[in-house]
């Protein structure tokens, strides 16, 4: 019979050795392995202030899993997931219950451990989807947990690179504003301190877009960063017509011209504009935005953390990125994504959106070039939940 080896490294069991570490205000010397000893999960719904017509739907709220990852030191990791309006939020919620067996005893540090249990476990089911919206919800909370037991902010953890990152004012300019309001709206973004603003495109005359590209550049000059969202409303002949016409305006990028599973024609498009095209908070794990990279689908991709398989799998895509030479904008979640951002190459500017700020106890704060500024003195993502805000959003409480 063949010796079975001591340890396996790649084996989710492996043996640790024992080390010595403090837990978060750093003074209490722990002397045992920190073990994650219990996942707990909160569904909340965040009413937005006013509804929001979007191309495809009416957004009245933003719904959440809230993921807790408790630990035998005391620690405890935060992630979230989300559905809008709250549909099928509990095939998520079931999701995340069921992967619970696969992260409980782990140490934070196991990260790899824990996306091989769960890859093993969610092949079935495809490494797409709500398997994989699943494990980066638990991923996000591991990652919390690694900066709190290291005492040390996400960014650090990594390696940082930056303490501000650029971003562009979201959720705002939507198709159903008149060109008055937009160019009200957009001056009123710009005075607020933004530096870079994203409206939305996708009505069903050309010209009617050309026009409101037209007034809101003029509205807020040359100097400021216009981006545009099409939340994939054209095909490639629309896009690329409508893109030309739009080259006088000098737009940051022109985001998901078409349906998102068609990196073919976002590949055509991308080759017959100079504006860059920007796209990917629809695609998933690394391996996707491969595919994506490998296609020239995208000037500048956009991996969603809490989609694509959490801040393990989007650093792996900033790697892949920078070989490719394609610079980042991660998808929303500011909060949690600055951070991160902060110790990746390659991210040229991050979604600010307001929807999720009514669930954390602290505000992220801009600089005076639009910047927002990196927590980086804060360990973890930097940003906690508001525990009564939890209670007051908790499904549990309403209705
Ligand atoms: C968007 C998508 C999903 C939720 C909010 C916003 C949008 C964006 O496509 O890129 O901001
Ligand atoms: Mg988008």
């Amino acid at each position: 019979m063949r010796a079975r080896p001591r340890y396996d490294l790649h084996s989710a069991n492996a043996p640790i050795p024992r080390r010595h570490r403090y837990n978060a205000d750093g003074l209490n010397f722990l002397s045992h392995i920190m073990k994650i000893t219990r996942l707990r999960r909160r569904a909340i719904s965040v009413p937005l202030p006013k509804a929001i017509p979007s191309a495809k739907i009416i957004m009245r709220s933003i719904d959440c899993v809230l993921v807790y990852l408790d630990t035998d030191a005391g620690l405890t990791g935060e992630g979230l997931v989300f559905t809008l309006n709250g549909t099928r939020l509990k095939v998520l919620d079931e999701m995340i219950a069921s992967l619970e067996p696969l992260v409980v005893g782990l140490e934070p540090e196991q990260g790899a451990a824990f996306f091989a249990r769960a890859w093993n476990e969610i092949g079935f089911l495809g490494r797409t989807g709500v398997a994989v919206i699943g494990l980066s919800a638990i991923d996000m909370a591991m990652w919390d947990l690694r900066g709190k037991a290291a005492n040390l902010n996400v960014s650090r953890l990594i390696g940082s690179l930056r303490e501000t990152l650029p971003v562009y004012r979201s959720n705002g300019l939507r198709l159903n504003t008149d060109i008055a309001g937009l160019q009200e709206e957009a001056a009123g973004f710009v005075s607020q301190g933004f530096r870079a603003v994203k409206m939305s495109l996708g009505n069903a005359k050309m010209a009617d877009d050309v026009a409101r590209v037209k007034a809101v550049r003029e509205a807020i000059g040359p100097d400021i960063q216009l981006m545009t969202d099409c939340n994939q409303q054209f095909n490639a002949a629309h896009a690329i017509r409508l893109g030309r016409l739009l080259e006088p305006y000098n737009l940051a990028w022109i985001e998901e011209p078409v349906p998102s599973h068609d990196h073919a024609a976002e590949a055509q498009i991308a080759a017959a504009l100079d504006t860059p095209i920007a796209s990917g908070e629809n695609e998933y794990t690394h391996t996707g935005m491969l595919d994506m990279l490998r296609q020239k689908s995208a000037d500048i991709l956009m991996p969603d953390m809490q989609r694509m398989g959490g801040p393990t799998e989007m650093i792996k895509v900033a790697h892949l990125c920078e070989a490719h030479k394609t610079p980042i904008s991660p998808h929303l979640f500011c909060e949690m994504t600055l951070s991160l951002a902060a110790a990746l190459p390659g991210v040229m500017i991050g979604e600010y959106i307001h929807w999720f700020e009514p669930l954390y106890s602290t505000r992220i704060e801009l600089d005076d070039k639009g910047h927002a500024i990196v927590p980086k003195d804060v360990p973890g993502w930097g940003m906690s939940f508001d525990a009564a805000a939890v209670e007051r959003f908790a499904y549990d409480q309403r209705k």
